[in-house]
């Protein structure tokens, strides 16, 4: 048996790529000493070092211009859709989403044939309030029938599987309508069959909806905090991080493992947070061929909410969740206390890091 590994370099070898390669020759410690030096400047991968005991990391840069999407603008870049106010006085709000075949670069130098929606992967995270009423126009322009497929509460016409007219061939349309509920940190994903081909093509995202404090007085402190423009919510650093990988050699096992996409991406380029500031992750695990993957924060603990259907954290003081497929939940986490510097977060599954599912962040007094 040949390793996946070994398949991975020999591929990369093939396509004259040496994308990948276990090198020291940049200098610094990304694993060994993560504590002690000053992240790199944007676009300068030069200062990050991983080099103490022969990490695994990807060399050179990922083209976002081409891509279309940037890992880290993915962070946070929510979308809210239009919003119209309806004749009863509810919010309708419409999100606009096409499928399109695209190749993206998931890491420097190898390309994937991905199935897109809105030309990116990760799909846009959408991000709503409970009780919105949510119309989402969907355009196939793919090559394949596609659809999409929440994970919420909605009637079986709206659920975009085989059979109903939801499941949108080339060049049709059709638009899903439904109640935003319930509140949470839930995905949408293309229901075509292979179910495991349509989703490791790249067709998932985040699907956020807000609670409404109103709806929860018992506890509409936090809601407030989780619902997106109040206050309350802006006094946090809040991320989306879909956890992906792509497998490209069509073995049904996966070659690179990232988070948004990029391999190595947060390791590279750490997230700088403000030390200040609380930390809320919205977490959703999209792996395909691999049963489980994990979150791992080096040097602290979180509480973390699974599903986010809960206003109280369903595990208290935890430095690692696991995550089966398709499952997703909220970490909150502070480094008030700490002293700046790089902190790590990866899965526990060691291969998955070395395959480019690591980052760090790098937590700032001030953001420059
Ligand atoms: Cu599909």
């Amino acid at each position: 048996m040949v390793s996946r590994r070994g398949l991975l370099a020999g591929g990369l070898v093939a396509a004259g790529g040496g994308a990948l390669l276990a090198t020291n020759a940049s200098g610094q410690t990304a694993h060994s000493d993560h504590g002690a030096k000053p992240a790199a400047a944007p676009g300068d991968s030069a200062t990050i070092s991983h080099g103490a005991h022969g990490s695994m990391m990807t060399v050179g840069e990922v083209n976002s211009e081409t891509n279309g999407f940037d890992p880290h603008e993915m962070l946070t870049d929510w979308e809210t859709g239009t919003v119209e106010r309806t004749a009863d006085g509810r919010t309708l709000r419409t999100f606009e989403i096409t499928a399109e075949d695209k190749d993206i670069e998931i890491a420097p130098g190898v390309m994937f044939p991905a199935w897109t929606y809105n030309g990116r992967v990760p799909g846009p995270a959408l991000r709503a309030k409970e009780g919105d009423r949510i119309r989402v126009n969907f355009k196939n322009y793919g090559s394949h029938p596609h659809s999409l497929h929440f994970h919420g509460i909605h009637s079986a016409r709206m659920d975009g599987i085989p059979g109903t007219p939801g499941m949108v061939d080339p060049g049709g349309e059709f638009t899903y309508e439904f109640d935003a509920k319930p509140f949470g940190c839930h995905l949408y994903h293309c229901h075509n069959v292979p179910l495991r081909r349509h989703m490791h093509k790249g067709m998932y995202g985040a699907f956020i909806i807000d609670p409404d404090p109103d709806r929860h007085p018992e506890h509409a402190d936090v809601a407030r905090s989780r619902l997106l423009g109040t206050p309350e919510n802006a006094g946090w650093q809040e991320m989306v991080m879909v956890s992906n990988a792509f497998d490209t050699n069509f073995d049904e096992d996966n070659e690179f493992y990232a988070v948004n996409t990029v391999a190595h991406a947060f390791a590279k380029k750490p997230i700088k947070i403000l030390r200040s500031k609380p930390v809320r992750i919205y977490l959703v695990n999209v792996l395909e061929f691999d049963p489980i993957n994990s979150f791992h924060l080096h040097a602290n603990f979180f509480n973390y909410f699974n599903q986010g259907t809960t206003l109280t954290p369903t595990l208290q003081t935890v430095d690692l969740i696991t995550q089966c497929q398709a499952e997703r939940g909220i970490l909150e986490f502070t480094f008030a206390e700490h002293e700046p510097g790089l902190y790590m977060f990866h899965p526990h599954q060691t291969e998955f890091t070395e395959l480019g599912w690591m980052g760090m962040f790098d937590v700032v007094e001030k953001l420059s």
